[in-house]
């Protein structure tokens, strides 16, 4: 039988949820301390544990069928560095790792445009993003290559400014740097390899990717069930934005009243809550969704 090799970072930022997700779709991995390679009992899947850096080009080669990475590190090391001429597909965006990729100088100069960058060096670790970028912009600037610690750069002298992933902004100011223009928003994704795949695979990755949906849908997804006034059902509604049509029971010893459940297909906030009180909603019950097929 056929197995599927997916591709997840080892050990970083991206690895927690990869596995929580994969979990959450019923791929559960055995992963034994510094081993590549894990196995699963419940699919026809494993897991192969690597940098995030290699995972495009095990990807691009076919040593793996599926790869979750980081959209900025596919870029860099595919895309725009026509490295593999081949076009690796995204086939679902998996909203965590989200981050960006901005340009900062130290926070005592002034900044007024993207020209401020003209004969400067900066010290990234995305150089192919980055050229892209002031090409398009028609500044000369000269990017050069950190692996590491990217931030402390122009303190070194070693250059102007740096181009780097930035998050909460944290790590910027800790080094007395300011952001001043995003040139890549990032998230994670996931990939498959443009290599033939024989048809059982492609079954499975079509089932997989069902999953991953029915898992992403529920995350943004809340189940709510209050007692309301029968005729308070349409503002209801208005209330919970993406709501779909309400399932309506009658309450034992009650005429008017009724329980309503609810998918809702946004947050709901306590305001939220508070506003369906004012309707005369009690009993107001809000649940996570844990998985979700439409
Ligand atoms: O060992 P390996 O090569 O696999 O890991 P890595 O160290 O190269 O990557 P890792 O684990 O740091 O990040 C993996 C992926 O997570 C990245 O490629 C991004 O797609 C995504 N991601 C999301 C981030 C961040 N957020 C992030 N904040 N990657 C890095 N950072 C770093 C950034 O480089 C900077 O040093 O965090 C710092 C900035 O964070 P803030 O919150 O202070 O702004
Ligand atoms: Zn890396």
């Amino acid at each position: 039988m056929e197995k599927l090799t997916i591709a997840i970072q080892k050990s970083g930022r991206l690895t927690e949820k990869t596995l929580k997700i994969l979990s959450q779709c019923g791929l559960d991995f055995h992963i034994k301390k510094d081993v590549l390679f894990a196995s699963c009992a419940s699919y026809p899947a494993e897991l192969m544990l690597v940098r995030d850096d290699d995972i495009p080009a095990y990807i691009a080669n076919g040593t793996c069928d599926l790869g979750f990475v980081g959209e900025n590190v596919l870029e860099e090391k595919v895309l725009k560095n026509n490295n593999y001429n081949l076009d690796i597909p995204i086939i679902k965006k998996m909203n965590y790792g989200k981050c960006r990729l901005s340009l900062a100088i130290p926070k005592e100069e002034n900044y007024e445009s993207i020209k401020d960058f003209e004969g400067k060096t900066i010290a990234t670790s995305y150089p192919n993003i980055l050229n892209d970028f002031l090409k398009s912009k028609e500044v000369n600037a000269k990017a050069t290559m950190i692996n590491g610690a990217v931030e402390i750069t122009p303190k070194l002298n070693v250059a102007d400014a740096i181009c780097d992933i930035v998050s909460t902004g944290g790590t910027l100011k800790a080094n007395g740097l300011k952001e001043v223009a995003q040139i890549y928003q990032s998230e994670c994704v996931l990939v498959e390899s443009p290599k033939s795949i024989c048809d059982e695979k492609r079954k499975m990755i079509d089932q997989l990717l069902q999953r991953i949906e029915g898992v992403l849908s529920a995350q943004n997804t809340k189940y709510v069930m209050m007692n309301a006034s029968k005729s308070k059902l349409e503002k209801i509604k208005q209330i919970l934005p993406g709501a779909e049509e309400p399932s309506v029971m009658p309450l034992a010893h009650s005429s008017d009243k009724v329980a309503v459940h609810i998918v809702c297909k946004e947050e709901v906030f306590w305001q939220t809550m508070e506003q369906l009180k004012e309707l005369g909603a009690t009993s107001i019950l809000v649940l996570p969704i844990e998985k979700y097929i439409q």
